[in-house]
């Protein structure tokens, strides 16, 4: 089986993170995605720190195999989170949406492997400058908050601009996306999306049904006016949201109009109100099945294209 530079740097057996989602990547997710020989992330998107030891804690209940946690630099809780995921020694913290410099020394000096998202080459140099241990390279195929540039142009150019071991993320759910991504330089993958349908993710029937439904040009980008550009599905939500956004609405109005959004889609399946964010990837997901058998097949289904690599060179 394909091992990697990041298997033996953190212990796991695939090189396959599942992503931190907001509201979606619990304990019990990333425990099963750990169990399955890859690396379960838990979001803590806006909560509280009470909330990311609870999940932690829950996690480590479920699983021996490293773990991590996802800081979302946006969240007003940002701080009180970060710390916690410190004094929970986490094996590893990962970083989206911003800059995590000033929390650099505080997870180093917990013993973490700090392993931030970055969307552009300025941010993976100052990042490997600071100590980070890898990067997650995210292009905007990605569900969620999205940088400017495709997975098939960052990665490359992160790894030109890095030692570190690259991670690819974005538009990628089967063996033939991490073989892509091999050979784009990176040494593993993060998946986000294709962690929806997995038995043990704990969002409701609504989300997975709309994702394993979903088709290729099923999602869209809406949030480009207040600087955080979101991508989610093509709902009522969205479609209302983009009118408001190139309408007369005000930056306050606009930004009260997506509050909440997310917890509806998660938690109560509203079809009208909800933002389920997605992956340009979701019509790739067609089946419910267990985390752990998502992170054997997408490697299983790589490593006879990478071995077999002569054979498409003709
Ligand atoms: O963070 C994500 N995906 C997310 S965060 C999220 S919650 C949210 N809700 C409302 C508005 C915004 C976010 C849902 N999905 N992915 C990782 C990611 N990070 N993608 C892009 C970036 C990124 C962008 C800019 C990382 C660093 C960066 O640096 C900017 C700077 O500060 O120079």
């Amino acid at each position: 089986m394909i091992q990697s530079r990041i298997c033996e740097m953190l212990g796991i057996e695939y090189p396959v993170f599942q992503g931190g989602m907001a509201w979606i990547a619990d304990g019990r997710l990333a425990a099963a995605v750990s169990n399955g020989g890859g690396l379960g992330i838990i979001g803590a998107g806006n909560a509280p720190g009470s909330y990311v030891r609870e999940q932690v804690r829950l996690a480590r209940s479920l699983t021996s195999k490293p773990i991590g946690v996802n800081i979302m630099l946006l969240s007003p809780c940002a701080d009180e989170v970060a710390q916690v995921a410190a004094e929970e020694k986490v094996e590893v913290i990962t970083t989206g949406a911003g800059n995590p410099s000033k929390y650099m020394k505080l997870w180093q000096e917990a013993g973490s492997k700090v392993i931030p998202v970055v969307a552009s080459v300025a941010m993976a140099k100052l990042m490997t400058r600071l100590g980070a241990s890898a990067l997650i390279a995210e292009g905007g195929e990605s569900g969620g908050h999205v940088g400017e540039l495709t997975t098939m142009v960052l990665v490359p150019q992160v790894c030109d601009a890095t030692d570190l071991p690259v991670i690819a993320a974005g538009g990628i759910a089967d063996g033939r996306g991490v073989a892509a991504a091999f050979m784009l330089g990176a040494c593993g993958v993060q998946m986000g999306t294709r962690f929806l349908s997995a038995e043990e993710c704990s969002i409701h029937p609504v989300y997975k049904e709309k994702i394993l439904k979903a088709t290729d040009l099923c999602t869209t980008v809406t949030g480009r006016r207040l600087g955080h550009p979101v991508r989610s599905l093509r709902t009522p939500f969205a479609r209302e949201y983009a009118k408001a956004e190139y309408g007369g609405m005000s930056d306050e109005e606009l930004e009260a109009l997506g509050t909440g959004r997310l917890r509806l889609a998660v938690q109560e399946g509203d079809n009208e109100k909800g933002c389920f964010l997605s992956g340009q990837i979701a019509a790739m997901v067609r089946k419910v099945q267990p985390a752990a058998e998502i992170v054997k097949e997408v490697m299983e289904g790589a490593e006879p294209i990478l071995l077999g690599a002569p054979k498409w060179v003709k």
